[in-house]
């Protein structure tokens, strides 16, 4: 018997499927997102396995040839969204954006893979397993560089934490005099006190504009871009894709490319103290071009445990800041450090509390025997979700929903994780 909460959350995936592939939510976000799909999968999995395959079908099917995956997929011109597929002025037969998203796919394959025993659907998701490594391999030519070892962004969007604080410094380089004049969609769907401001916007479209001048040339974008930012959160993520890519290669036999992924992996572990801010005792993202680490304490930071990486010392001085902001807030965990004076509890990446990354930090925490927070971040996003419904994220001081609503990657994660009793398991 389905519980109400499991009905409503099949039926938002249900009513924003486009046929094929599913819009974050109707209206504000009416494309196809990166890893909004690859959650979405997920969620699709625990009551259609076809469907799921599908989502992560259409997702790759707008994959470019040098093995990029795009952070939107434009099958259409909407007015809904800003900015549309012209501005971007990328993609190929699929138009698309030209930058990426964190790299989740490897990891629900892996977890799909794990729970079916049915063949044909095992043999759809082996299939995505070479479109997955040419994906891989894109991020350590382009994104990764050998000297450093982590994952370098060239866009806020690209970290899909878009206006976090962690992003403020390096942005306020980027200059906007030829910034065209342009209208925002988006506040006419969300209350403009939970989205970005219209500086960050600016600074949005500037960059767009570097990347089209340059028609997508992704290395120059990589080596003269106006924003190249070390990302703790897509760090640790690839990582952590890198080693179930590998296992994965290991299930089908893929020898070579489990050579290649290993030789990433220590890749990244070698470089990961890049990331380690001593002044602050955290993992943050890193500025390239200045050098210098945000300085401040994210759910980002704490993916360390999900990637499993940090000595026993700087784990220890983690479990100091979770001490201290589960003090300082009712439900974790929150974007951004409740300390810090730019905390704001509904503003988008600068406080409030998304589903999809409490869903990674709950199974870091369990893999890495800190049960207690993976069950307080499991049974918060269940309360806020039972309470609130399913808003695109959640205030960490009342629970409540921020931005928009209906959202497909919360129902995907009720579904999928919190609003199962048994979620580890399938991990
Ligand atoms: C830009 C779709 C996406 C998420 C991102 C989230 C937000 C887009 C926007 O919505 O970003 O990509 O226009 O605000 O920050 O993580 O994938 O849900």
């Amino acid at each position: 018997m389905l519980s109400t909460v499991d009905k409503a959350a099949r039926d938002i995936l249900i009513a924003n499927d486009r046929g094929g592939y599913t819009v974050p939510t109707a209206g504000m976000y009416p494309y196809q997102w990166n890893w909004d799909s690859v959650f979405v999968a997920l969620g699709f999995s625990t009551f259609d396995l076809d469907r799921a395959c599908q989502e992560l079908e259409t997702l790759f099917d707008a994959q470019w040839e040098d093995g990029f995956v795009p952070h939107i997929v434009f099958r259409q011109d909407d007015p809904d969204y800003f900015p549309g597929p012209s501005v971007w002025g990328a993609g190929g037969k699929i138009p698309t954006s030209g930058i990426t998203q964190p790299p989740v796919a490897a990891s629900i394959v892996l977890r799909l893979w794990r729970a079916t025993s049915d063949d044909a659907i095992k043999g759809r998701l082996a299939a995505l397993f070479p479109k997955i490594l040419a994906w891989h391999q894109w991020f350590h030519a382009f994104r990764v560089p050998k000297d450093l070892g982590v994952a370098v962004i060239t866009h806020p969007w690209e970290s899909g934490r878009d206006n976090s604080v962690e992003w403020d410094a390096a942005a306020a380089t980027v200059d906007v005099s030829r910034v065209e004049p342009y209208q925002r969609r988006d506040l006419m769907h969300a209350d403009a006190a939970m989205r970005p401001t219209n500086i960050e916007y600016d600074r949005y479209l500037a960059m767009v504009d570097f990347g089209r001048q340059c028609d997508w040339d992704h290395k120059k974008i990589a080596t003269e871009g106006p924003f190249r930012v070390a990302d703790v959160g897509l760090t640790m993520i690839l990582l952590r894709a890198n080693r179930d890519l590998a296992a994965l290669a290991e299930v089908l036999g893929e020898a070579e490319a489990g050579t290649e992924l290993r030789g990433f992996i220590a890749d990244m572990i070698g470089g990961i103290g890049y990331l380690w801010d001593n002044a602050n005792s955290v993992f943050c993202s890193r500025d390239t071009i200045s050098g210098d680490h945000s300085g401040v304490v994210t759910n980002a930071s704490f993916l360390a445990y999900y990637a499993n990486v940090g000595t026993n010392d700087q784990r220890e001085k983690l479990a100091a800041h979770w001490q201290r902001i589960s003090k300082a807030t009712k439900f974790m965990f929150p974007s951004h450090d409740p300390d810090e004076g730019r905390f704001d509890a509904v503003r988008y990446w600068r406080g409030p509390i998304w589903a999809v990354v409490n869903y990674m930090l709950a199974i870091g925490f369990q893999e890495q025997g800190e049960e207690k927070w993976a069950q307080r971040v499991t049974e918060d996003t269940r309360n806020m979700i039972q309470k609130f419904g399913f808003p695109e994220a959640f205030s960490p001081v009342t629970g409540e929903g921020t931005g928009g609503k209906n959202f497909s990657w919360t129902a995907a994660m009720w579904l999928a994780w919190c609003g199962r009793s048994d979620w580890y398991r399938d991990e």
